[in-house]
């Protein structure tokens, strides 16, 4: 395990230029990891870009986050790391540069990555956030964390574990965390910053999800959802629900959920989510998505916001069934 790390951070730090890959819509995992890998990079030399499909949202810019948004083609750099992804469906538009490059690696904490993504790969089911694999692999490594790359790292774990509630968190999860606390960092400010926001938009549309929660399979599945009225009415985007996924779970007796939302031309995305560690991945995976065990996602095309629903509540109770035998 250690070895393993150690050349990955040795393979990155031998480059000259990195090209670090986000997974499309990142996250503060995806995002946090990515920083603090520049950050030390670029520390020691490194020549390092983080290169996304999109512009980032202003919610993912609060840190003054720069990246490159990727313009097509090649993708110039010695080597290209993929992080929080080992999936080719994940990368977007960039899945070409990427499959083509020659020195591809990975770091990743996803089950079910594809077969041959990368050259070399550090993957770690069990991890619950990619920034606390990078945080280890930076401690392995013996390269001194600054500050920067601590706060990014924070971010990165408290998104992923839910602000350390999830079951994948452990006393390791939390001895970094209290590292990162010891060494200054104002970790309540950061906390502001990643869940005390909302805008008057937000609140009503989360509302309106709200009042769509429906109850199946005798209470144990619950579904949630936004149409695409519903974003219009408010003039909002999928950026705005994404903190809409806990919602239908956190209802008394659901053993498991999901959240649907209207993307228009790119389908409707689904959130699936459990609790007590029950495996709501493999409905996911069997609409063709992906995931974590308990938090797990695909997209559904060319279908009505009623079929979704009960597509998903479909796979759902298979899912339940198959765990009670
Ligand atoms: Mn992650």
């Amino acid at each position: 395990m250690r070895d393993e790390m150690k050349k990955i951070t040795d393979h990155l730090l031998s480059a000259d230029s990195v090209g670090l890959l986000t997974h499309i819509n990142p996250d503060w995992d995806c995002l946090g990891s990515c920083l603090a890998l520049q950050s030390v990079l670029r520390d020691r030399g490194v020549k390092c870009d983080i290169i996304t499909d999109e512009p980032l949202t202003e919610y993912m810019s609060c840190l003054n986050s720069e990246v490159v948004v990727y313009g097509g083609g090649a993708l110039k750099y010695d080597c290209l790391c993929c992080v929080d992804c080992s999936d080719g469906k994940r990368i977007g538009r960039r899945g070409p540069a990427f499959g083509s490059h020659r020195d591809r690696v990975c770091i990743d904490h996803h089950r079910g990555g594809e077969v041959g993504f990368a050259r070399l790969s550090y993957i770690d089911v069990d991890s619950p956030a990619t920034g606390e694999i990078v945080y280890d692999m930076l401690k392995n490594a013996e390269i001194p964390i600054t500050e920067e790359a601590a706060t990014y790292l924070y971010c990165a774990i408290s998104t992923d574990t839910g602000s350390f509630k999830y079951a994948s968190t452990t006393g390791h999860t939390l001895r970094i965390a209290a590292e990162i606390m010891d060494m200054g960092i104002n970790t309540s400010h950061l906390c502001e910053l990643l869940y005390d926001r909302k805008s008057f938009r937000q609140l009503r549309l989360q509302g309106e999800a709200i009042n769509t929660v429906e109850l199946h399979c005798g209470g144990k599945i619950a579904t949630a959802y936004v149409t695409a009225e519903m974003y219009k009415k408010y003039s909002a985007d999928n950026h705005d629900t994404e903190n809409f996924a806990n919602l239908p779970r956190e209802i008394d007796g659901v053993i498991m959920s999901a959240f649907l939302s209207d993307r228009g031309a790119d389908g409707v995305r689904v959130n699936f989510r459990s609790k007590d560690g029950r495996d709501v991945r493999q409905a996911a995976v069997a609409l063709g998505g992906g995931g974590h065990t308990m938090a797990a996602g695909c997209t559904l095309k060319n279908i009505s916001m009623n079929e979704a629903v009960k597509t998903v509540v479909a796979e759902m109770e298979k899912a339940l069934k198959g765990e009670n035998q």
